[in-house]
């Protein structure tokens, strides 16, 4: 049966391509079909498009990535055309936007709204897939390109008592659409990650009394974000082809000016100097000030131990900002935060802060929630508690791939992909930006759009070639994995208990999931493999394209 509140009529239909999500993957890559002369589906599970920023609504929500830099480069009149208002935009322009391509491209008309993909079986003698939907709906296509976010399945603990709460309760990635009030509210947040750390600043504004429950502190730096400079913007959009190229060429999609040298090789004054001058222009850019930060323990301490003194500056009660700087992982292999005062929201008398790592939470209540230290009464509660990351909204769904598994089970000890873009027994299925691609490690718009220009580019080739079948092999698969190990294993990051590492969810295989290879080794790698005539996958059978277009 169905499980939907809305009931509508059933719907089907036969496609070149299906793509699950209409976030800024799916709605490029809908463009880049139909520019293909492909017929395609967009199915997206919101009323809307954009995908994160549809859903992440809560106050502060903003990227940490600068707008000149978080936007589509694959269209020179749409990048000159748009102006952002601020230099990091909160969340209803970078919607703004989104919807502002969508109807530029006039994408909508290929998006059914509101459904949710529930499950897809391949049929292995017309090599199509076949898709339902939470509505019942049956779509078959050659090819499904699955666009569903690293950051798009929103996750609440499992905590006793969950549900028995009389007051309000919100999750920062499913934020309700008219927005929430606290004016005069005794509000809990859970969580000190990202979200919380933007979340918490505009929340303490308006609370009568705000309680933060931290498992863990997190490095944040100031963002200095403020409202675009005119001569600022004009520097990028008269420059903006070189720049975006440039960009790609980086580590992690983003221009950040690094300094190609050791943190250990100058003095500490020089360090501090470098330090300081970072922590001044902001931004997680902080994190270039170096270029062995990521890499090397010594070094990284320095950064690490920087901003916890920065931290002690800031907080007025020291016990507080004892609680508040972070030592249980190097700075940067968690996802580095970045903030507009949010240190400095701890010193409002109305905003507290309670350690759950000493005293975890054990029972929400009717009334608010019980630490085993103590017991708090709340109007509202706010789970800043994050997400299934990179794997969560792909092994919601029933994917069956060709010898009897589903995704889900072939993932059971964390993801297995080549070059987070195909997989093993799951032919003519591309993921855009999947576990083992560079993906939240990097600018998700030059991710995305380096993923998407491939898969574009391999559906032409495919199709030139009579080409019905894709798949990776078991034996590239493999190797993928491995070398995904081996860079990870160089850095520090696997020393974080991460959602990269899967480790913000009990029982969930600790693996590192994102590629941290380099954006521009990533592209090289993919571009030589396409070069080369796809090496490492199977390429079999009679044009599926060709055959659904007849
Ligand atoms: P995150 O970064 O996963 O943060 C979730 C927070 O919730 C984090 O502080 C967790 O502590 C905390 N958490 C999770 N479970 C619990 C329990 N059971 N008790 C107490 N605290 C808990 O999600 P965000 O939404 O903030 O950010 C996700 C990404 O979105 C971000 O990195 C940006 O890329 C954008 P923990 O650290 O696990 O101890």
């Amino acid at each position: 049966m169905p499980d939907v509140t809305n009931p509508r009529p059933v719907i089907s239909g036969q496609y070149d391509v299906v793509i699950v999500g209409a976030g800024f993957a799916g709605l490029y890559q809908l463009h880049r079909l139909r520019l293909l002369g492909m017929t395609a589906k967009v199915i997206e599970a919101g009323s809307g498009v954009g995908g994160t920023w549809y859903w992440n609504r809560y106050p502060g929500a903003r990227c940490d990535v600068e707008s000149m830099q978080y936007s589509y480069a694959f269209s020179e009149e749409l990048q000159q055309e748009w102006q952002w208002p601020e230099l990091f935009s909160a969340q209803p322009d970078i919607l703004k936007y989104a919807n502002h391509v969508a109807d530029k491209l006039d994408l909508r008309r290929d998006i059914l709204f509101d459904t949710r993909v529930t499950e897809t079986r391949f049929d292995e003698t017309s090599n199509r897939w076949s898709v339902r939907t939470n509505h019942g709906d049956t779509f078959s296509a050659g090819f499904m390109v699955m666009a569903t976010g690293c950051l798009s399945t929103a996750r609440v603990p499992d905590f006793k008592g969950l549900g028995s709460f009389k007051g309000s309760t919100y999750h920062t990635g499913a934020w309700p659409h008219e927005g929430v009030d606290f004016s005069g509210l005794r509000v809990g947040v859970i969580g000190t990650g990202s979200s919380a750390i933007q979340a918490i600043p505009v929340i303490a504004e308006q609370a009568a009394d705000l309680t933060v429950f931290q498992r863990t502190p997190n490095f944040s730096i100031p963002s200095r974000n403020g409202p675009m400079v005119g001569t600022y913007e004009r520097q990028w959009k008269d420059k903006y082809p070189d720049l975006r190229a440039d960009a790609r060429n980086t580590r992690n999609g983003i221009l950040a000016y690094p300094n190609d040298f050791s943190a250990l090789s100058v003095t500490p004054d020089e360090r501090r100097r470098i330090y300081e001058e970072r922590w001044a222009s902001g931004g997680t850019t902080f994190m270039a000030a170096f270029n062995d930060l990521i890499f090397n323990q010594e070094a990284n301490d320095t950064a690490a131990e920087f901003v916890r003194g920065k931290i002690r500056e800031i907080v007025k009660d020291p016990t507080i900002a004892e609680l508040l700087a972070p030592k249980d992982h190097p700075i940067g292999t968690k996802r580095i935060c970045v903030d507009t005062r949010y240190f400095e929201t701890y010193n409002r008398p109305n905003v507290h802060l309670i350690d759950v790592r000493s005293a975890p939470i054990e029972e929400i209540t009717p009334t608010g929630l019980r630490t085993a230290n103590a017991e708090y009464e709340f109007d509202a509660i706010v789970f800043a508690t994050g997400f299934d990351a990179m794997t969560g909204a792909l092994t919601a769904i029933d994917i069956h791939s060709t010898d009897r598994s589903t995704l889900k089970q072939k993932w059971e000890d964390g993801p297995r992909t080549y070059l987070g873009l195909m997989c093993a027994h799951f032919p003519n299925m591309f993921m855009v930006t999947g576990p083992g691609s560079p993906s939240v490690l990097s600018n998700m718009h030059v991710s995305i759009e380096q993923d998407v220009n491939w898969i574009s580019d391999c559906l032409a080739y495919l199709r030139g070639n009579g080409t019905a079948r894709m798949e990776a092999t078991q034996q590239s698969e493999d190797a993928w994995v491995l070398h995904g190990i081996e860079v990870a294993n160089k850095t520090l990051y696997p020393k974080a208990a991460s959602w990269y590492m899967g480790a913000n969810i009990e029982g969930k295989p600790r693996v590192f999931m994102p590629y941290i290879g380099g954006v521009n080794a990533y592209r090289e790698k993919c571009a030589e493999i396409a070069a080369n005539g796809y090496t490492g996958f199977r390429l079999t059978g009679p044009s599926a394209v060709a055959q659904a277009a007849e």
